[in-house]
């Protein structure tokens, strides 16, 4: 597959501007310059220079275009790549690539790509998916992260770990010449620390995936409290239109309301449930349902209370943040402490309840992520197995069991580091991650 020359439409479809045509491939020229008239063919153009001129489709022009031609192993695939940019619209992009399909490309396959760049060595597997994360980046933190993945900050701390993975393995080798005298006393010490080592460093990179889920998918964020006590309001004040329906009829949110939202650059997941009351009426009863199974998965609940309905408000208790909603009608003096006092009717304490969301998230600023490292699934499956396989090694080392032993383990850790950078080329792993990426990428 790699021998052929791939061509997609890598800007969306649609109108705008400019449509940007990709080509990529050891034919990307000859094939663009069987369309390409300028002055000069494409064929001479150095690295990086952008030509102008007409894109003929049977004979005809049918676009005024820049052509970029980026010369293998500089570009983005680490091959030949062409880059027509033209007058952004469908008909005319549809054209083009139709005449390049019958000029000898063929059209890309999602993320075809990003997968060249990654098989030709221009970037390993986590900054790959760092690509797809950048442009699914529901905000500037989660941009910033996967920015920082893409210039290669987790690839450099996997790679650590495998060298130091692979120190302990060369020790544990030396013995395996000499089976019948084993591992001395002190050399068993050192393996061991060197085991317990790997494990801290592993079980270091294995916290940060909660951060990680939370930039990629958003902070689940559930609101919650009694019928009545202002929970749809609150959402519709988060997010800045009227999403839910809000009234002073108790019970009339019975499903459970989920919509997206970035607060200071952080995405979250806002869930509006149904109050928990007692209730005959079955409907109601499965939203409560629907409710507790948000809480039990929430990242951050808050609870509701209504100051106008409540004698003696008190929160801050397992976790949750506490709200006194409708504190327009509070009359009962000083504001009880651990409670954020608001008012949904005129955005009262909306700040403050935004920054103890915030901080409640302990995602890291984008100024403070220097050495901030935020794993994705995939990494958290690498990151457990080689974990697994780290303290397999640790306590066959405790058993004094022969070095060979000590070693399958090791070596399956090893394995499994290097999963995550893409060490292991493995057809099923490259199929899953590109799978998700836009055709074009
Ligand atoms: N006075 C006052 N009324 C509010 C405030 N927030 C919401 N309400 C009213 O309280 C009632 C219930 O609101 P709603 O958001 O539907 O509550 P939910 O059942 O918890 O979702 C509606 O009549 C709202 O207009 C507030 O801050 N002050
Ligand atoms: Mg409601």
């Amino acid at each position: 597959m790699g021998g052929d020359t791939i061509a997609a439409l890598a800007t969306p479809w649609g109108t705008g501007a400019v449509a940007m045509i990709r080509l990529s491939g050891a034919q990307a020229v000859s094939v663009a310059d069987k369309l390409f008239r300028g002055k000069r063919p494409l064929a001479g153009a150095p690295s990086g220079r952008v030509r102008r001129g007409t894109v003929e489709c049977d004979g005809r022009a049918v676009d005024d275009v820049l052509a970029t031609v980026f010369r293998a192993p500089k570009s983005y695939t680490g091959e030949d790549v062409v880059e027509i940019s033209g007058h952004g619209g469908q008909v005319v992009a549809e054209e083009i690539l139709r005449a390049l399909f019958a000029a000898g490309a063929r059209p890309a396959e999602p993320g075809e790509f990003t997968r060249r760049a990654f098989i030709n060595g221009k970037m390993d597997l986590t900054q790959a998916e760092a690509v797809m994360d950048l442009i699914a980046a529901r905000g500037a933190a989660s941009a910033d992260a996967a920015a920082a993945q893409l210039a290669g900050r987790l690839g450099r701390e996997v790679e650590k770990l495998r060298g130091e993975t692979m120190t302990a393995l060369a020790h544990l080798e030396a013995f395996i010449d000499f089976p019948e005298e084993g591992i001395d006393p002190e050399s068993g010490r050192v393996l061991l620390a060197r085991a317990d080592a790997l494990s801290a460093a592993i079980e270091r990179m294995l916290g940060t995936a909660d951060e990680g889920r939370m930039l990629r998918e958003g902070v689940r964020l559930v609101i919650h409290g009694e019928p009545n006590v202002g929970k749809s309001s609150l959402l519709n004040l988060l997010l800045g239109y009227d999403r839910a329906m809000v009234s002073e009829i108790p019970g009339t949110t019975r499903d459970t309301i989920e919509e997206n939202l970035t607060l200071r650059g952080i995405p979250f997941r806002v869930i509006d449930t149904a109050g928990l009351r007692e209730t005959d009426d079955p409907l109601e009863a499965e939203g409560m349902r629907r409710t507790r199974e948000h809480l039990a998965k929430a990242d951050i609940s808050l609870r509701v209370l209504d100051a106008g309905a409540c004698a003696a408000p008190s929160g801050g208790e397992s976790g949750e943040i506490t709200v006194l909603n409708k504190v327009d009608l509070w009359t009962g003096g000083d504001l009880p402490a651990g409670l954020v006092p608001l008012c949904c009717l005129d955005a009262r304490g909306l700040d403050k309840l935004v920054d103890a969301i915030v901080g409640r998230t302990r995602i890291a600023p984008p100024a403070s992520r220097e050495e901030a490292v935020a794993i994705n699934a995939r990494h958290q499956d690498c990151l457990r197995r080689a974990n697994e396989a780290v303290a397999a090694a640790r306590a066959s080392l405790e058993r004094g069991d022969a070095p060979e032993f000590t070693a399958v383990e090791l070596r399956a850790a090893l394995a499994a580091v290097g999963e995550i950078t893409g060490g292991s080329d493995a057809d099923d792993v490259l199929g899953e991650i590109f799978r998700n990426f836009c055709i074009g990428k």
